[in-house]
């Protein structure tokens, strides 16, 4: 559910605020499919933050990320790590570069270099906000992917928002929980 007030903004192009909208902005290739999803979360932004920050560890909320190991760097920006995913999804694994590390923003954004998928020059960005409501926090994910071969644009960003859609319903349980 997103709050009456980010939504209007959100679906109002032009009136989504600043401190949003910075981070979220691509340029988009004639090829390329690019969208957001929007998660209020009844946690506060330093809780889910603790959850999000972990490059190392995106097992803890994304479902469909069967292990994870770091092949280079520490956690900073620059860091490759590279997951295997469940079965079942076109996919086999993803090798994935850490490209920004906000912590005092709470900005985090990972590019996709290689692995064994069709999702090839995906890049996310996920912030967090205080929620205009006054309570909780709101969590945007946009992403731009070059759309597969044989796939359509619609195909494409409904199979890619379903799985942050998954990622983020999984991270507002968790950090709920954790808040409590
Ligand atoms: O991991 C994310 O934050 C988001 C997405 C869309 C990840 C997609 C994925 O890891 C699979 C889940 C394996 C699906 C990649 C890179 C390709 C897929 O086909």
């Amino acid at each position: 559910a997103v709050s009456p007030t980010l939504y209007q903004e959100l679906s109002c192009p032009g009136h989504v605020p600043e401190v949003v909208s910075v981070h979220h902005t691509y340029t988009v290739g004639p090829n390329q499919c690019c969208s957001a999803v929007v998660q209020h979360i009844d946690a506060p932004a330093s809780t889910i933050w603790s959850i999000v920050r972990r490059f190392d560890a995106p097992q803890a909320y994304k479902h469909f990320v069967k292990s994870c190991r770091v092949l280079l760097g520490d956690g900073g920006v620059g860091t490759i790590r590279e997951i295997h995913v469940i079965s079942g999804l076109p996919a086999v694994s993803s090798t994935e570069r850490l490209e920004i590390l906000d912590e005092a923003r709470h900005v985090i954004s990972f590019s996709v270099v290689g692995g064994d998928h069709r999702l090839a020059n995906y890049r996310s960005v996920t912030t967090l906000h205080p929620s205009p409501s006054g309570s909780g926090t709101v969590v945007v994910e946009s992403y731009v992917v070059d759309i597969p071969p044989g796939n359509t644009r619609d195909e494409t960003s409904v199979f890619v928002d379903t799985i942050v859609r998954c990622n983020l319903q999984s991270l507002a349980q968790i950090a709920k929980n954790l808040s409590r």
